[in-house]
């Protein structure tokens, strides 16, 4: 209540359900077991958590495919059991913030059986992205876009269902940007607007504090659908032979662009911009302060501060930092620019170093081909690729989350990290879930090295997430070490790191505070150092070990340092005097 705008300076947990905790031993987390670990998310000091989606869905996609918005998938209970943890959630202070999936509904949706059924010219079809085809007989599709789980993104109706009921011949197409099961809206159509508004509505009286709206930059297309010579490929740009501009190895240009962003006529198209000047509308009509939070892979800074305007969004990720390289340059010229371009609008800057769609951070910074800064959003890893060299990762990933919480603005974490859970890089192929692993032709690994389910208690069974010792995907035998229990109960854990830089961060006031670079605070060129409010946060990018000023009082720093000696891939913070 009140105008907090408590979303500026949060700390966000993200929560994926199905790898959190199992509270029925189906083997699949659920909101039981949310409810059951509430507390562990007050120990470790977030403000917040938003949870990747629940929703009745066939799965084919965890979740991101959404058969009714309105219900909870039995796999994870139902709305009773969301209100009772939205309620405990709130009762310690949490605030709760869940997925929209607005880009696409699931091939289940009632809106879409409807369609199929409903044929050419209906009112059905509209709702969603129906074309005819090109050729002769419409056998090719109505252009050339690629979906980004692979393959084309167009999918001809009679290739998986017989044809409409009057027994028209039914060669439409209809777009799908990921799965064949995920069909794509059409945004122009007053009903689909008038549904999401409503959905927000429902939520919004259930008592969520705000939405993460899901490939917020993906929902309007170009008009006329043109074809398009670059490949939609990867989000990080590594795969997009075709966009020249794009530049791959982490080393931002002065806008901060490293690679980060979507491009193509089925992305950042300015139409979508009237569609959250409306859903503002919608959260400005209820109590307290409520946010939306765009998931859009959007480049340059300045493009992507367009969607947290003051009528827009509230924030929106920031993915371009998660891009950059490991180097004090590339991260000074995006933290400079994000911040920069945030000013601009008014809104607090987003930082974010893991999810569930990319290699985990401590396992990602260890990756040879990170390392060598070839590749910095790397998809999944497999037993038959280059491994990580683990105790570097870890090094640096907890260098760059203790970097991380020292900015001002809002940070995001992903459950598992506050453990230093790496992804499981050995994962066999049966096991494999995700959808982009079988249409990309199981040419890349995919995104389940970093949803595995998580680890509680290094002693039992399925390390503690579920009862029955069933994992919806295998746990590595590494887990016993990121147990949670083992991590709260050994000083100098990576848990114990995460606990006290978020307790700092608080007393410190950082989420709110103002940055600025510290050139000259020690001389050597490879280490960034920056103030915030009274604390200095110095990283050392360099080979040569860096000595502090003397009588400097360190608060934190992510490995034990030894007579005020900054090692390589080491971050400190510093009382400022
Ligand atoms: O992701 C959008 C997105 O563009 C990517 O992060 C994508 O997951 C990746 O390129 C796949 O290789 C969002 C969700 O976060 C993701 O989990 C969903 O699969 C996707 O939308 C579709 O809903």
């Amino acid at each position: 209540s009140g105008a907090s705008e408590w979303w500026r300076n949060a700390v966000i947990y993200q929560i994926y359900p199905r790898s959190f905790a199992d509270g029925n031993g189906d083997g699949v987390g659920d909101i039981r077991g949310i409810i059951n670990r509430l507390d562990h998310l007050v120990d470790l000091g977030v403000d917040a958590l938003w949870l990747s989606p629940f929703y009745k869905s066939p799965q084919a996609d965890a979740g991101y495919d959404v058969a009714d918005y309105r219900q909870i998938d039995p796999l994870f209970g139902d709305l009773d059991d969301f209100q009772e943890m939205a309620d405990k959630a709130h009762a310690r202070g949490l605030k709760v913030i869940v997925d929209l999936v607005p880009n696409h509904t699931s091939d289940d949706h009632a809106w879409f059986q409807e369609a199929i059924k409903a044929g050419p010219g209906s009112a059905a079809r509209d709702r969603y992205m129906f074309r005819d085809g090109k050729g002769e007989n419409g056998e090719l599709p109505p252009n050339n876009w690629q979906s980004i789980f692979g393959g084309p993104a167009w999918t001809r109706v009679d290739q998986r269902w017989n044809a409409s009921e009057d027994g028209v011949d039914d060669k439409q197409w209809y777009l799908h940007m990921f799965d064949t099961r995920q069909p794509d809206l059409n945004w122009d159509n007053d009903e689909v607007k008038e549904d999401f508004k409503s959905i927000l509505r429902f939520w919004l009286d259930r008592g969520v504090d705000g939405f993460r709206i899901d490939v917020a930059h993906g929902m309007v297309k170009a008009a006329g659908l043109p074809d398009w010579d670059g490949v939609t490929g990867m989000v990080d740009g590594t795969k997009n032979e075709g966009a020249s501009q794009v530049q791959t190895d982490g080393t931002p240009d002065e806008d901060g662009s490293n690679g980060g962003g979507n491009s193509g006529p089925m992305f950042d198209q300015d139409g979508v911009h009237d569609i959250y000047r409306s859903w503002h509308e919608v959260l400005e009509t209820y109590e307290g302060d409520r946010c939306l939070v765009a998931e859009a892979w959007v480049e340059p800074l300045s493009r992507l501060a367009l969607y947290v305007r003051q009528d827009e969004m509230q924030q929106a990720f920031n993915f371009s930092y998660l891009t950059t390289k490991w180097d004090a340059a590339a991260l000074r010229t995006v933290i400079s620019a994000s911040i920069r371009e945030n000013d601009v609008v008014g809104a607090p800057t987003t930082w974010v170093l893991s999810n569930h769609d990319v290699v985990r951070h401590v396992t990602r910074m260890g990756l040879p081909a990170v390392i060598e800064g070839k590749e910095m959003n790397p998809n999944g890893v497999r037993a038959t690729e280059p491994q990580p060299d683990v105790e570097l990762g870890l090094k640096r990933g907890k260098a760059a989350t203790l970097q991380m919480l020292g900015l001002p603005g809002s940070a995001y974490l992903y459950n598992g990290e506050e453990f230093g859970t790496p992804d499981h890089t050995e994962m066999p192929d049966e096991f494999r879930q995700d959808p982009a692993f079988e249409r990309k032709g199981r040419t890349e690994a995919g995104r389940d090295g970093c949803r595995v389910p998580l680890a509680w208690e290094a002693d039992k069974p399925a390390y503690g997430f579920s009862e029955s010792g069933l994992t919806w995907l295998p746990q590595p035998d590494t887990y016993k070490a990121v147990a949670a229990d083992v991590q709260k109960a050994t000083e100098g854990s990576t848990f114990r790191l995460y606990q006290q830089a978020l307790r700092l961060r608080k007393e410190h006031n950082l989420g709110l505070g103002s940055h600025a670079w510290l050139a000259d605070f020690v001389d050597a060129p490879e280490v960034l150092a920056y103030q915030n409010n009274d604390v200095i946060v110095l990283t050392n990018f360099g080979d040569a070990p860096v000595q502090l000023p003397a009588g400097s009082d360190i608060l934190a720093s992510s490995v034990p340092v030894a007579g005020n000696v900054v090692e390589r891939d080491v971050c400190v913070w510093i009382q400022a005097k």
